[in-house]
């Protein structure tokens, strides 16, 4: 089995939790969702948790220092080799320069790049209410991706590992299109 090493890059709402999920079960890969993790922290209260919670009730990306400890010590306590899958991460190109250094040798295989389009992000973030799911919310995230996240989207296709898919349509449409795209990526699946 190949240890693939994924990223899902792209907007909040294309659906990256949702499809890391599936992924994960069935390419037995590791989840680590940056989002996830925050939300634990600001549950539990800890520090980390106090520092980030006005950043993620604006919709404004935590500090990079905060995010990048945070998956460093994850990575660093995973099994030697194992494979996995960043999902919200990294969220801008001083994240994915700290991810590079982390990983040295080990590169990441496969980016994909979820596309979808605003008015459907807007629709499916509403409908799903989390408590940073507000329009103004929303639309402060839609920016902060658009001026932060997207630019990594040339800094993968510069690098050889981007894949593009459309997150329009059902989960499992969706799904099936990742599923293809990571395997023309060379990675394989082991269900
Ligand atoms: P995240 O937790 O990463 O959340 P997200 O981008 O909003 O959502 P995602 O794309 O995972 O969508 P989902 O599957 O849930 O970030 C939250 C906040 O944490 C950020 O704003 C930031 O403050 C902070 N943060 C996280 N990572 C960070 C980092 N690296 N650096 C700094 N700050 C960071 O899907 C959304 C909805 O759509 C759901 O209701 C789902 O059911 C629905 N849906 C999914 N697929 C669908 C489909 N095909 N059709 C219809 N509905 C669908």
């Amino acid at each position: 089995m190949t240890a693939s090493r994924i990223i899902l890059l792209g907007p909040p709402g294309a659906g990256k939790g949702t499809q890391a999920e599936r992924l994960c079960a069935s390419h037995k890969l590791t989840h680590l969702s940056t989002g996830d993790l925050l939300r634990a922290a600001v549950a539990a209260e800890s520090d980390l948790g106090k520092q980030a919670k006005s950043f993620m009730d604006a919709g404004d990306l935590v500090p990079d220092a905060l995010v990048v400890a945070l998956v460093v010590e994850r990575l660093g306590s995973g099994e030697e080799g194992a494979g996995f899958l960043l999902d919200g991460f990294p969220r801008n190109v001083a994240q994915a320069e700290a991810l590079g250094e982390a990983l040295g040798e080990s590169k990441i295989d496969c980016v994909v790049h979820m596309k979808l389009d605003d008015e459907e992000i807007v629709r499916r973030l509403l409908g799903r209410g989390r408590k940073d799911d507000t329009e103004p919310v929303i639309r402060n995230r839609l920016k902060v991706y658009r001026d932060e996240t997207a630019p990594l989207i040339a800094y993968y296709e510069a690098r050889g590992v981007l894949q593009t898919v459309d997150a329009a349509g059902t989960v499992d449409e969706v799904e099936a299109r990742i599923g293809a795209a990571i395997e023309a990526a060379g990675c394989e699946g082991v269900s």
